[in-house]
């Protein structure tokens, strides 16, 4: 593995008067937790875009369309050499019945009241900037999954645009 490495992971927040849609975590990294729906982006994925639409659809039963890009958070985990890229989409328009799947059992949250105490700890912080209709980006290191060691949330005008997948021989 290089020194430095990134996986680039996909989150959607869906919304709809009031309420956001989070899934509950049933196996894996993050189980037992609420959170929106994603994961990785395939080889073959044109954009980072079609691997959220697809994961929604897997784990949910819902067509997103017209995501939009809300923000960017990157992980450090202490003594781990890779980052995780969360590429945070805000999605309004949806197809379906959410559907629980064998990875998310679905839930509606009035925006008031999200559960933050059954979310990933650096939720509590960027997720209010979601809510008010922001585009931020983050930082967050982490020592084990459930300790912030350091963090810088800012609020910006514009996300970087996305990057083209290279092999550095181009
Ligand atoms: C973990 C990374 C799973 C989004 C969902 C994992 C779906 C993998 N995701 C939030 C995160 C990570 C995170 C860092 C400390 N809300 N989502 N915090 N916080 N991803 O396939």
């Amino acid at each position: 593995m290089p020194l430095q490495s990134k996986k680039v992971l996909t989150l959607v927040l869906i919304r709809e008067a009031g309420r956001v849609l989070l899934g509950m975590k049933k196996r894996g990294f993050g189980k037992g937790n609420w959170n929106g729906f994603g994961g990785k982006v395939k080889i073959g994925e044109e954009t980072i875009e079609e691997g959220a639409i697809r994961e929604v659809y897997e784990e949910c039963s819902l067509t997103v369309s017209d995501l939009e890009k809300v923000g960017i958070l990157t992980f450090e985990f202490l003594g781990d050499r890779e980052l995780m890229e969360v590429h945070v989409f805000s999605a309004s328009f949806f197809e379906g019945i959410p559907k629980e799947s064998e990875e998310m059992q679905p839930r509606w949250f009035n925006i008031k009241r999200m559960p933050y105490d059954q979310m990933w700890p650096d939720d509590r912080y960027w997720f209010p900037l979601y809510l008010k209709g922001s585009r931020f980006t983050g930082y967050f290191v982490f020592a084990g999954l459930n300790k912030i060691v350091s963090q810088s949330l800012r609020e910006v005008e514009h996300l970087p645009a996305e990057e083209v997948p290279s092999n550095n021989s181009s």
